[in-house]
This record gives C-alpha cells, structure tokens and sequence, in this order.
C-alpha cells in the first residue's frame, strides 16, 4: 500500500490527525493494534478544555459534543471541610467540557473510521531516517508494507514508535497509588469535585445526567474485586464533605477499573520522518484532566505542520513541531505533578505531609491571585 502519511494507532490522537488530514486534501492509513469495539469500548478522560472542544468543532466535531457535553465554569476542590472554585470562566474567560473520550472516539470513528485498519499486529516502522519511510504489520497471518512519506506515532504509551527513535530521553515519575474509577447510571454532583482527604484522593466526575463517574485514590495492589459497591460507596462519602456526600446517588457500577498513576515524557518528539503525538510521547496523572487535551493539542501542531509541508514545501513547522509541543507538555506534565502531589495521600510523607497540604490548600482559599493562577491552568493554556 501507498500513502502520504501512515499512522500507528486508532485511538483520538491518530483518529483525529487522520481527519485534519483528509480535509485538507492529505491521504493517510491508521493501523490499530485492536478491533475497533476494543477501541470504542474503553473508558477514559472526560474533561475537555475549551481550547481541544473549539478544535474538534472547528473540524466538524462539534455537533453532538454541544448538543449532550456539560460546559463548567470550573471544579472544585474540598479539603477539611472547605472548598474553592477553580474558576476557568472568571481567571482565564473559558469554561470547560464534560463529555466522555467514549463519544470523541465514537465521533471520530463514525467521520474517520474507514481509513483504519485493526487487528494490525506487529506494527513497525522502517527507514525513518529517509524520506521514504515504510511501515510493516501482519494482518490475517499476512506480512504487509506501507509506504509513506512520514510516519506519526499515535500508539499510546505502550506503542511500538518511541522505541524506534535512537537515544530517546525519558522522564518519569510512577505515583504509589492508583485511581479506581466506577460508572454508575446514577445522576451525577452539578459539579466535578477533588477531594483531599486524610483517607486518601476522590473525585466526583460526569458523563451526562445519567452518568456518574467517580474515583477514589487506592493501593497500587488493589483490584477492582477488592471493592464490592458498598465498599466503594462508604469510601468516597467519607472523603467528599459531608453536604455532598449526603447528595450522591448511589447504584450498581455498569465499568470498575484501577489506573495507575504516572507522570512521563519522552524528549524528542520526532526523529527523521516519524513525529509521536499524544501518549506516545508523554503521559500525565489524570488528576489534571489533561492526558487527552495533550493529544489534540499535538495533533493541531502535528497537522498544521504537515499541511505547511504539502502546501508550500515549508519544513519550518516540522522542524519545530518537538519543541513546540514539548513546551505545552511540559506545562501540563508540571500542573498535573502538582495537583496530585497536592490532594493525594502520600504515606511516606506522614501528617506533617498532610498538614503541608492543608496549609496550602488554606492558602488557595485565601489568595485570590494563587486561586487565579490554579484556575488558568486547570482552563489550560491556549494552543
Ligand atoms: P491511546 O492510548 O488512547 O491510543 C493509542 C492507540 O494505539 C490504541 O488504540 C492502541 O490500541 C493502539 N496501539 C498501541 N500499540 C500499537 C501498535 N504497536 N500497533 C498499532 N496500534 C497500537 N485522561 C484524562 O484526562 N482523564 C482520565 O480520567 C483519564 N483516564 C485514563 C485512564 C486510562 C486507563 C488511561 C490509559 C488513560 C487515561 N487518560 C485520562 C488519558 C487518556 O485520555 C489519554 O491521554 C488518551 O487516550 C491519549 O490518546 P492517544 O494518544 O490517542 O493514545
Ligand atoms: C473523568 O471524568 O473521567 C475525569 C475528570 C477529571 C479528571 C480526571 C478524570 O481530572
């Protein structure tokens, strides 16, 4: 097979590259490792910037996400019986998003489905280093060949293109904690609410009306059986206050799972003809809420630099696209540290740790311009 620009990954950073692409006239083939219903069956991220919601409205995306998304003029965050409002409408003029990364990927694969190939095992690139870079993968028990004239690695954070790029530098920072998250058709809180609690991290998140998501920081070792409903019930009523545990409507959890939590950041972000995009490159502790802006956020770099390319020939945004994205990473990779180091429950750290979190939460409730600074970063900054 022949195309301009061959993509490793189905998931929304190779999805929605695939389609800026094909409206601007630019031919690409996404290879997936799974079947599509894998693919559309994972619950992820639910939090959209303002930024990544006028993106994908501005490429046809916009429909369904402002007909059922839930627009916030920001999230709370409750501590010892306190809370503030990190405001993203009031300190930086942008609300934010609830709607599921289920429906993007469901939008995306209802636009874009059809140039993607799944159940591609064995993906691998070739000839990065040329300006005819190839792609091999078995389908069927069949060797195939791609070729291209560059190769984007939108393979999450166990794909196979990082490990292509010669002396990589990585960084990385593994919490000793996870998130279990639940999905009950229940009516969720109006608001998202992160909690820090001497029992450990929750939070109260959304998906529509209907749709609760909530998570709880637990043991790394803990599995989802370790948690039977009621347990989980009791457990994040006791870390959220008290006036809104009384609100939260219990029921049967429809998806239980257990995240770990990392902070990781691959340096650079394109060697030769191949540019990573999205988790491939780097991966943030969701208690930011922004793994999945990350992705968009490269892929409006990625595709407008690839579209220079075939427009005018320009290799400018090309040449900076690693550093440009990488700023934006970096930012996001900084905030997210910082807010899971700040609401979860570090045992290493002890009281004195927990007193530490406490005063500073303090301090959040009292300094406008520390609250505004919080809130800015949560809107995220503009792309
Ligand atoms: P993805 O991982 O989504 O997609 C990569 C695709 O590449 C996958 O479909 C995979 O099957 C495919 N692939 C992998 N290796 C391949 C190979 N060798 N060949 C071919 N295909 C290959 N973010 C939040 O903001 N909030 C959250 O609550 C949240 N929860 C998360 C929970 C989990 C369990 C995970 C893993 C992530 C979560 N995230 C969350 C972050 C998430 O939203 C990611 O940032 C987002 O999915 C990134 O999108 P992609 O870069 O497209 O990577
Ligand atoms: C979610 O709704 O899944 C969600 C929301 C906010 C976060 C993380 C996850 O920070």
């Amino acid at each position: 097979m022949k195309t301009q620009v061959a993509i490793i990954g189905g998931g929304p950073a190779g999805l929605m590259l695939s389609h800026v692409l094909h409206q601007a006239g630019i031919e690409s083939i996404v290879l997936e490792r799974q079947t599509r219903e894998y693919v559309l069956g994972r619950i992820r991220a639910g939090v959209l910037e303002w930024g990544t919601a006028e993106f994908l409205t501005t490429h046809g995306l916009g429909d369904r996400l402002h007909a059922e998304g839930h627009v916030h003029d920001g999230s709370y965050i409750a501590w010892r019986g306190q809370r503030v409002l990190m405001d993203c409408r009031k300190y930086a003029g942008r609300p934010f998003v609830a709607y599921g990364q289920t429906k993007i990927q469901e939008d995306l694969d209802a636009i874009r489905g059809d140039a993607v190939i799944e159940e591609a095992i064995d993906v691998l690139p070739h000839d990065i280093d040329t300006d005819h870079p190839y792609v091999t993968f078995e389908k069927d028990g069949e060797l195939h060949r791609v070729d291209s004239e560059f190769v984007a690695g939108c393979d999450g954070f166990h794909g196979v293109s990082r490990t292509v790029i010669p002396g990589i530098a990585e960084y990385e920072r593994i919490y000793p904690f996870g998130w279990l998250g639940i999905l009950s058709e229940t009516p969720p809180l109006p608001d998202l609410m992160y909690a820090n609690h001497p029992r450990g991290f929750a939070l109260a998140s959304q998906r529509n009306p209907m749709l609760s998501r909530y998570y709880i920081q637990v043991p790394l070792e803990d599995t989802p059986e370790d948690w039977p409903d009621d347990k989980f019930w009791d457990e994040l009523k006791r870390r959220l206050p008290e006036e809104f545990a009384d609100q939260i409507v219990t029921g049967a959890s429809i998806e239980k799972s257990v995240a770990p939590l990392r902070s990781f950041v691959a340096e650079p972000m394109s060697h030769g003809r191949l540019y990573l995009a999205g988790d491939a490159a780097h991966i943030v502790p969701p208690t930011g809420a922004k793994g999945l802006n990350l992705a968009f956020s490269d892929v409006y770099y990625l595709s407008n630099a690839l579209i220079a390319y075939y427009q005018n020939g320009s290799t400018d945004l090309l040449d900076g696209y690693s550093e440009k994205a990488l700023y934006r990473v970096w930012h996001a990779v900084r905030f997210s540290w910082w807010l899971t180091e700040l609401l979860h429950r570090f045992p290493e750290k002890g009281d004195f740790g927990q007193r530490i979190q406490e005063s500073e939460l303090d301090y959040l409730a009292t300094s406008e311009n520390y609250l505004a600074a919080v809130s800015e970063q949560y809107a995220g900054i503009p792309l």
